[in-house]
Formats: C-alpha cells, sequence, structure tokens
C-alpha cells in the first residue's frame, strides 16, 4: 500500500513529499499524523538543518480530507483534536521550505503558510475555498493570510473562495519565488541545500526571530532580536564565520 508521505534524507535536508495522488494529496488524519512525526524527527536529528515538504509537479495539497470530516459531529471534530498537530508543525525550529506546485488549497494553503520559504512553481495555485463546504478555514488560514497579504485581499480568498495564481501570490506576498514548473523541485532542493550550509544554530534563531515579528509589538520584537542576535556570539560558528571572512576562506561550521 502506498504511504501518504515518502521521507527521505539527502545529506543536511530532510525531505518530505506528499503522496496521496489519487485525491490531490489532500490532508487525510493518517497524512498529517505521519508528516508531524517526520518533521518532529527532523527537528529532533542535529544532522538535520533545513527540511523540505514538496508535493508533485500536479498537486502541493487539496485540503483537509473532506471524506475525514464530511459526517462528524462537533463533538467527534472536538474529541480528534488535529489542530494540535497543525501547532506542532508551527514549534518545529529548523527553516522549512516548501516546494509548491500545482492546487495548494484550504489545509493545503495553510500547510505552506506553516512553512518558512515558500517556492511556487508557475502552475501553483492558492486558495482558502472552505466556504464553498460550509465551513471557514481553521488551520490559521484567515490569520496567516491576512498577514500575508491584507485584509482585503484575504477577504476575497476566503468569502468567495477565489484562487489565485502563482504570479498573484508571488506580488500579494504569498510565495518567496517562482520558478517554472518542470524543475520547481529541483530548484527548492538546491535552495535547500544552500541553506543547509548555513551555521545550524544562526538559522533556527534567524527563524525564532523573524517570526516573532507576527507574535509582538515592534520594540518587543526588536528586544527580542538582539538578546539572540547577542546569543550568536557564545557559538563557535560566530567565530568562525567572521575568522573565516576576515582571512577571505569559506567558513567550516559545526553547528556549536
Ligand atoms: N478531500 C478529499 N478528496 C479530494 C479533495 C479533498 N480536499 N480534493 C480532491 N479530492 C479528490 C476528488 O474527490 C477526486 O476523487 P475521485 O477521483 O475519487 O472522484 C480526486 O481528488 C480528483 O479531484 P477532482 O476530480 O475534483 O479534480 P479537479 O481537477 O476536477 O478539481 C479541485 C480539482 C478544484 C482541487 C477540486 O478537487 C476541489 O475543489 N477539491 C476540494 C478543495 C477544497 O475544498 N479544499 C478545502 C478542504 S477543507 C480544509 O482544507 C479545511 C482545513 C482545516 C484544517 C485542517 C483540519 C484537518
Amino acid at each position: 500500500m502506498n504511504q501518504p508521505i515518502i521521507a527521505t534524507i539527502e545529506k543536511h535536508v530532510g525531505i518530505v513529499r506528499l503522496n496521496r495522488p489519487d485525491v490531490l494529496n489532500a490532508l487525510s488524519l493518517d497524512l498529517m499524523k505521519m508528516l508531524v512525526d517526520t518533521l518532529e524527527s527532523y527537528d529532533d536529528n542535529p544532522d538535520i538543518h533545513v527540511i523540505l515538504i514538496a508535493g508533485s509537479e500536479k498537486v502541493w495539497a487539496a485540503g483537509a480530507d473532506i471524506n475525514d470530516m464530511a459526517n462528524a459531529s462537533v463533538f467527534e471534530m472536538y474529541e480528534r483534536n488535529q489542530f494540535a498537530r497543525w501547532e506542532r508543525i508551527r514549534k518545529i525550529r529548523k527553516p522549512v521550505i516548501a516546494a509548491v506546485s500545482g492546487f495548494a488549497l484550504g489545509g493545503g494553503c495553510e500547510l505552506a503558510m506553516h512553512c518558512d520559504v515558500i517556492i511556487a512553481s508557475e502552475s501553483a495555485k492558492f486558495g482558502q475555498p472552505e466556504i464553498n463546504i460550509g465551513i471557514i478555514p481553521g488551520a490559521g488560514g484567515t490569520q496567516r493570510l491576512t498577514r500575508a497579504i491584507g485584509k482585503f485581499r484575504a477577504m476575497d480568498m476566503v468569502l468567495n473562495g477565489r484562487f489565485i495564481s502563482a504570479a498573484e501570490a508571488h506580488q500579494f506576498g504569498l510565495v518567496s519565488r517562482i520558478v517554472p514548473r518542470e524543475n520547481f523541485y529541483e530548484f527548492a532542493l538546491k535552495l535547500a541545500h544552500d541553506m543547509s550550509k548555513k551555521p545550524p544554530l544562526a538559522l533556527k534563531l534567524a527563524k525564532e526571530a523573524v517570526l516573532k515579528a507576527h507574535e509582538t509589538t515592534l520594540s518587543e520584537g526588536l528586544e527580542y532580536e538582539r538578546k539572540l542576535f547577542y546569543m550568536l556570539f557564545a557559538t563557535d560558528d560566530q567565530k568562525e564565520g567572521m575568522a573565516a571572512f576576515i582571512e577571505k576562506r569559506r567558513a567550516k561550521f559545526e553547528g556549536q
């Protein structure tokens, strides 16, 4: 039987591929459990510095699996406590890159927005179409989308269920880069490998600092950034990085 995700490790990059092609990678309960367990195992693995989540060229993910929810009662939904899993994704400390091609809808769009860098192929389409099936986004879509693209564009997508193209998503600030469909995965993988060569502790603290900008006031965020900045002067990688710059050689980071 096909596994809902395929997990592989390449050098310092932990890769997860969503693998339910028959249902456009719908995020079933099983898939989410495996995905989150794998992301956490990558986060705990000191040999992995960066995580890459990919779908296929045709689809990233068309949302939560509607079959899992169609007949559920409010109590069943409550008892499933499935948003606890999404909270665990939020707590991953290493950078997570999303390689998105095709549909990123509903929970699929929300999964991409849980990532830190979104590489979109020219064919990517983003949407929060939950309104069409009688619900609203539940894994942070109304909040993260609004912060990413602003109230009026978010309202258009959430109230009308409108899909936006990769070009619009890029223009609106929802994606980091657009790349040709044919090599979107190779591009994202190379980016992940390049990023994985940076000092791993600084990567984690940089992610933490940027995410803080969504959570707090400017002055508190600046204070927070400063503390993390100072902290890095306790690392060997800072000494090595600066020495290598001065000596005009390539730095060799050890993650300490
Ligand atoms: N769940 C289950 N099955 C799906 C889903 C889905 N989200 N999306 C597509 N499929 C299935 C279809 O039923 C179909 O199966 P079959 O071949 O057996 O009929 C197969 O995938 C192919 O789909 P289509 O034939 O519909 O393909 P089209 O190219 O015609 O259309 C669309 C593609 C536009 C993407 C269309 O499939 C669609 O609208 N899908 C649903 C999109 C959607 O509404 N997503 C939101 C779901 S709700 C949600 O994500 C809430 C998240 C809350 C947080 C997470 C909690 C777990």
